[in-house]
């Protein structure tokens, strides 16, 4: 499984948005997802990765939104990631729920040198599911591996984190199969960038299961 990255001109963004928000039970292969977290943890440089440019130390702050879109195989189908690359920066709080509007997947990064981003992502994570008006799935980056002896400090934080979300899901999903990927990456080696978006593609698919299964019920109690 490869994932294959391009940027993609607005009318063909508009289209797909249009697909997306069809029908929710039919098969969808097209997911807006969110990458957000404190600036400067690494989210530019993680999706500048995955498109397969080179690293740079040298970014300029994030102004706006940059949209692009990365491709993975899954089984034979084409999931489709518009990766959507938010501003982490306060002054930028008004419009925020705008970007996050439709999301599908939201990735939550933080920097394995500062804990304070790793504590700001709860916060972060109840944005994205109130914007976007469901428990989507989360999956969890911990960036900036290449600076760290060990790949895994604030591990019970990080676990704290992974189960309050998981927790989340269980409320509203019978049955939750869904669960919230980690990875420590590294934005500047490449350590685990690909396989950890690998994961959110399989989140992705159970999600679209438990959601369609969701909705039936919903139209069987009504
Ligand atoms: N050593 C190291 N530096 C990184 C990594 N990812 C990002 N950086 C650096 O951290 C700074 C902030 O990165 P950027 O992608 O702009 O952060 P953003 O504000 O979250 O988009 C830049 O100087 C990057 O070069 C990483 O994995 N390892
Ligand atoms: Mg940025």
């Amino acid at each position: 499984m490869r994932g294959k990255g391009s940027n993609i001109p607005e009318e063909e963004y508009i289209v797909s948005r249009a697909k997306m928000d069809f029908a929710e039970g039919v098969f969808r292969t097209n997911f807006k997802v969110c990458v957000i977290g404190d600036g400067g943890v690494g989210k530019t440089a993680l999706i500048q990765h995955l498109l397969g440019k080179e690293f740079s130390s040298n970014y300029l702050l994030t102004i706006g939104t940059d949209i692009s879109t990365f491709q993975l195989e899954h089984n034979g189908k084409i999931l489709s990631l518009q990766l959507w690359d938010l501003a982490g920066q306060s002054r930028f709080d008004v419009i925020r729920n705008m970007y996050f509007s439709g999301a599908r997947a939201g990735v939550l990064v933080f920097d394995l040198t500062r804990q304070n981003s790793l504590q700001s992502l709860s916060k972060w994570k109840d944005e994205i599911f109130t914007y976007s008006d469901r428990k989507i799935p989360i999956l969890l980056l911990g960036n900036k591996s290449d600076l760290k002896d060990s790949h895994f400090p604030f591990l019970e934080m990080v676990e704290g984190l992974k189960n309050e979300i998981e927790q989340e899901y269980n409320i509203v999903y019978e049955n939750n199969q869904i669960t919230v990927p980690f990875f420590p990456t590294s934005a500047k080696t490449g350590e685990n960038v690909i396989e950890a978006f690998e994961a959110l593609g399989q989140e992705l698919l159970t999600y679209q299961k438990q959601f369609t299964i969701l909705q039936k019920k919903s139209q069987e109690d009504s």
